[in-house]
Parts: structure tokens; sequence; C-alpha cells
């Protein structure tokens, strides 16, 4: 029995990324979309990042999601090797919150894009939201699940301020 592929791959800098990049996983699986999350570092493992970028879009995936902290070269340097669409998270890091990684991730020159999302959580959940909206264009199902999702949200804001919760 063929089982498909995952279409979103998750790739980090670090073990120490998945907390964060937990909240990209997470959001997928609530709008049942299948990832292949993988820790590949532009410094400690740059052939594995080659293999990798180059062989993305062979191995199925539609949207890369990449999460990087400090000199956070991974997104760009993924984004130089595939034509995939690329989504960087910067990882808050402990130095200079997450400062370090925005501006490395979000100052690409011309030509390569990455499209920056915030820093940290927030980021993350994101840029699933992100992919799951470039899928969505291709497909029904994912279209309607975000949909949902949306209103969801939108449907467990209250509308009037409460003293105690
Ligand atoms: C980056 O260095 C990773 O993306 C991570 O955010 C940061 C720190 O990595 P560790 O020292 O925690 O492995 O490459």
């Amino acid at each position: 029995m063929m089982t498909e592929r995952p279409p979103v791959a998750i790739i980090m800098g670090s073990q120490s990324d998945w907390e964060t990049m937990k909240n990209a996983a997470d959001t997928l699986e609530a709008l049942e979309i299948t990832y292949d999350a993988r820790i590949i570092s532009a410094h400690r493992t740059p052939d594995r990042l080659v293999s990798f970028a180059k062989g993305a879009r062979d191995e199925g995936f539609k949207v890369i999601i990449a999460g990087a902290g400090g000199a956070a070269h991974l997104p760009g340097m993924a984004a130089s090797m595939t034509p995939l669409p690329v989504f960087g998270v910067p990882v808050q890091s402990r130095a200079l919150s997450g400062q370090d990684s925005l501006l490395s991730i979000v100052q690409m020159p011309a030509g390569i894009p990455v499209g920056t999302l915030a820093i940290g959580k927030a980021g993350a959940i994101n840029a699933a939201l992100l992919a799951a909206a470039v899928l969505a264009l291709g497909d029904e199902d994912i279209a309607e699940r975000l949909d949902e999702w949306r209103a969801r949200q939108s449907a467990a804001v209250a509308e009037y301020p409460m003293d105690d919760l």
C-alpha cells in the first residue's frame, strides 16, 4: 500500500529548537496535515543540509518550515538549494532574545526569499498556518479545515472582558 508522503518538512538547527518548533507541528496536526520533522544544522551538519535541501522536492515536500536561533543560516541556506517555499522561524536565543535570529533570517539579499515569521512560538504557529494556506490553494479539504480552524479561533474570543477568570 502506498502511503502519501508528508507535504511539510519542519527542519531545525538543534534539538533545543524543538520546544519552539513543536508548536508548528502541533498546529499542522490540528489541521490534519502530515509533516516530517528533522534536525539539520547549517553549521554542524552541512552535508545533511545539502542532501536534504537538494532532494526536498523529489522527496515530495511542498513547503519547508525552518527554525533556527542565533546566527540562523538554516532557512536561507535551505532556500538557496530548493525551489520550494521556505518559511523561517527565528528561535528565541538566550543571548539576544531572538533579535539575532530574526535579523539573520529576515535580511535575505534579493533573489532568494525566506518568508520570515515572528520570533518564537507565535512564529512557529503562524509558519504552520501559512504552510496550510499554501497547500490549501490546491487542496479543498485542507482549505476547509483551515477555514474551520479560523472559525473556531474567532468563536473562542469573548466579546467582553471579565474581571476574574
Ligand atoms: C542554532 O544554534 C540552533 O538553531 C539553536 O537555536 C542554536 C543553539 O543550539 P544549541 O547550542 O542549543 O544546540 O544553530
